[in-house]
């Protein structure tokens, strides 16, 4: 039957070419669903991350709970790396419509069509630009990553929004059948010999599988040992724990090691202050386990020790609901300062970190002091403090 079709719509020629079973409407169906529920997971999960960074006046991301965004990011980076087989094996088993005959056959049509080219290539562009970035291949990106990925993100779910719209009734009717076995084509031995669906489905699932395996222990701690292709090995590093932007390369090193610094307190104040690493280690010191999570799926949690950002506020009279901003002595870098909401400036664990794990920072974690709050990115986790801004 399916080869009946395939030959009325495409010719004998190209029957010829497409003659897999697998070229079939209900693995279509199947895979579209898998695929429209991991894209839709992967663009909110990214807009979450995408508001965190650049938040609107109207909108305040609560300080708890402080995993929070551990698990959005790594839900994201683990999605997305699950659609790849997805997304191959789909643009596999329907690229011989690509083929069919007459091409546009009403005006409904060619629209659904068009909007194909922003539909896999934004899915294209999103899965490579994402897994380039989670790699540090930035060559192939000419461009600046987060605003391709997300300006992408709205094209691609704008035209995968249209693709539902016109696949729907087709998917649910492909999909209510009961699943009649695959026709073999008599005359063709490749056919036969192939995969069943259930079996083509198996493969792609696993695949899928493997490859999230092979990436998330660099966020889930049991997974880290057999996570060959997590990008950030845990475990590695000074203390222990990833690094990724190191004191030298930030070009803090002298700075960071000056027996003349000073951590500075202005801005909204009555009573500014500027304490030396000794007065700061006299300061009563507050302990938390909070995560680190990078934006680009990789994070841990550790064992933090320093002042509350929220004593300093108080010894220096800001007002009870300031929210604050905090320097790094990496002045001339996107990543030398970050802001810190209200509640997450007065959370009882936002901290500027003395001590990781109970040691001194290593230079390359923040040395002498490091902005460590819950629930935010690790972008936000300032290294190498010397100024906390109250506004
Ligand atoms: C293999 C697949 C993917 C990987 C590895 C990946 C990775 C990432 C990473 C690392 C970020 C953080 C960027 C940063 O803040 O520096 C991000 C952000 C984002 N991602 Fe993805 N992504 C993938 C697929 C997708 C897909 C399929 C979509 C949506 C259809 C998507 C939408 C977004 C959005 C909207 C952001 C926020 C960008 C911003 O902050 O402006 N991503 N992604
Ligand atoms: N001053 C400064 N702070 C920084 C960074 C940086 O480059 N400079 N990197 C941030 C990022 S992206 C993350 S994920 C966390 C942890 O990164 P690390 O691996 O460099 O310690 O620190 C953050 N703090
Ligand atoms: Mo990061």
């Amino acid at each position: 039957m399916k080869v009946a079709r395939a030959a009325t719509v495409a010719g004998t020629e190209v029957h010829r070419r497409f003659t897999s079973p697998l070229h079939d409407d209900r693995l279509a169906a199947i895979l579209g669903l898998a695929l429209g529920v991991t894209f839709t997971t992967c663009f909110v999960t990214g807009l979450i991350s995408h508001t965190l960074q650049h938040p609107p006046s109207w909108f305040t991301w609560p300080s708890r709970p402080a995993g929070l965004f551990r698990i959005t990011q790594g839900v994201h980076v683990a999605t997305g790396v699950a659609s790849i087989p997805l997304l191959l094996a789909k643009l596999w088993v329907v690229y011989p419509k690509l083929f069919r005959w007459p091409p546009v056959a009403s005006v409904a049509h060619a629209v659904e069509r068009i909007s194909l080219i922003p539909l896999v290539g934004g899915a294209l562009f999103q899965l490579f630009t994402g897994t380039a970035n989670i790699a540090y291949w930035y060559r192939p990106m000419p461009f600046f990553f987060t605003v391709a990925h997300f300006w992408a993100a709205w094209i691609t779910i704008g035209a995968l929004i249209v693709h539902i719209g016109a696949k729907i009734t087709t998917t649910r009717a492909v999909l209510a059948r009961r699943a009649e076995p695959a026709p073999i084509a008599a005359d063709d031995p490749a056919a036969r010999d192939g995969l069943s669906r259930r079996g083509f489905l198996a493969t792609i699932g696993a695949a899928s599988g493997v490859l999230v395996v092979a990436t998330v222990g660099d966020t889930v701690r049991p997974l880290n040992r057999i996570s060959v292709l997590a990008p950030r090995r845990l475990g590695i590093g000074p203390q222990g724990r990833p690094v990724n932007r190191s004191a030298a390369a930030a070009g803090v090193l002298d700075s960071a090691r000056d027996p003349g610094y000073r951590l500075v307190v202005d801005g909204r104040v009555t009573r500014p202050l500027a304490l030396s690493l000794d007065e700061l280690r006299g300061m009563p010191q507050h302990e938390a386990i909070l995560p680190i999570a990078c934006v680009e799926g990789w994070s841990y949690s550790a064992r933090w020790c320093g002042i509350r950002v929220r004593d300093l506020l108080q010894l220096t009279g800001a007002r009870p609901l300031a929210h604050a901003r905090v320097e790094s002595l990496e002045s001339y870098s996107i990543y030398g300062s970050s802001p810190l909401n209200r509640l997450q400036a007065h959370d009882p664990d936002t901290l500027l970190a003395l001590e990781l794990d109970g040691n001194p920072l290593a230079p390359d974690h923040g040395y002498p002091l490091r902005l460590i709050g819950p629930n935010r990115p690790g972008v936000d986790q300032t290294k190498w403090v010397h100024r906390l801004v109250v506004l």
